[in-house]
């Protein structure tokens, strides 16, 4: 009997699970029905089987996970074992704020650390994005400012993904798919050798795919706008997420304070006395009437 091994879900193949072993080698795996979801990223124990191929047994336990909302107010996995995820924002297309600050809460909910990427600096729009910039980097979170363009900012920004296992998120146009371009060289080969495995011709790139980072670390390459799920999150749950708020809570009149209009809420009153910034409370303030509906949704 051949042993059991254990490897890494690269992506997902038209016939099944493309699984990296211990060697790097891409072995195709099937998975049983009832073994639940396997997502890109997932540690999995396999058996080889017939041909080159093999047979996933058992997706080992995450350490974290992101899930989008699916069909029948159910969740997909999006990616497993994550450790950071990137916003990456530019002066053009003009920043959304608002899905900033939603991946950023999502993050925090799931234990997966998060930074942000300012990209296209060359562009003369980059420094009046300084100001919206600060209330993150005082609210604890790592910016950096690059461009793919010129290369500006790349080396410092690798040097925080040679660790652990990152991906890439922010709206369509901001940069993201040149930016994985300039981090992975050898992007090809990877898809080329997927592709030899897929039996379906050319690996398509609808398929989130887990690649090496030469210097170490890895990235998921998710294409599209990988839209992460508020609708798991409790309302106070939106407020925990808010990193900047933390040193508030608890402090309220009040102890199921939700922030809004409530009396003697400490929140409201560091953004009155200008220490919590405006922009991000109003932001809190729009998020937390989306869960308002997302729940309502889901419980009618
Ligand atoms: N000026 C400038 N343009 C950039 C930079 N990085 C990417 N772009 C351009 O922005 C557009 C969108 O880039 P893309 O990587 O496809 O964005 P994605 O939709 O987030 O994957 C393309 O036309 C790129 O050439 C940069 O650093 N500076
Ligand atoms: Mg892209
Ligand atoms: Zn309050």
């Amino acid at each position: 009997m051949e042993e059991v091994r254990e490897g890494r879900v690269v992506c997902h193949l038209g016939k099944g699970l493309a699984v990296e072993d211990e060697n790097g080698h891409i072995v195709l795996c099937h998975t049983r029905r009832r073994l639940g979801d396997a997502a890109v990223g997932d540690r999995v124990r396999w058996e080889p089987c017939e041909g080159e191929q093999g047979r996933v047994l058992e997706i080992l336990p995450r350490r974290s996970s992101l899930v989008r909302p699916a069909y029948g107010g159910r969740v997909r996995i999006v990616a497993a074992n994550l450790d950071r995820v990137c916003v990456v924002l530019a002066p053009e297309p003009e920043p959304d704020w608002l899905l900033a600050d939603q991946i950023l809460a999502v993050c925090e909910r799931r234990d997966i650390a998060a930074l942000l990427v300012l990209n296209k600096t060359d562009l003369p729009g980059a420094p009046a994005l300084d100001e919206a910039l600060r209330d993150y980097e005082s609210a604890g979170y790592g910016v950096f400012r690059i461009s793919t363009r010129t290369g500006a900012g790349l080396d410092t920004l690798k040097q925080v993904l040679h660790t652990g296992c990152s991906m890439l998120s922010g709206q369509s146009g901001v940069g993201k798919s040149s930016l994985t371009n300039a981090l992975l060289p050898d992007r090809n080969l990877r898809v080329g050798e997927l592709s030899a495995h897929s039996g379906l011709g050319r690996h398509t790139t609808t398929s989130a795919t887990l690649y090496h980072l030469p210097e170490g670390g890895e990235l998921i390459d998710s294409p599209g706008v990988a839209v992460f799920g508020l609708a798991e999150m409790a309302p106070t749950e939106l407020a925990q997420a808010y990193r900047d708020f933390r040193p508030y809570l608890g402090k309220c009149r009040f102890n199921d304070c939700r922030h809004v209009k409530d009396k003697g809420c400490a929140v409201r009153e560091a953004v009155e006395a200008g220490t919590l910034a405006s922009a991000r409370y109003e932001r809190y303030l729009k998020l937390l009437d989306r869960l308002g509906s997302a729940v309502e949704f889901s419980a009618g």
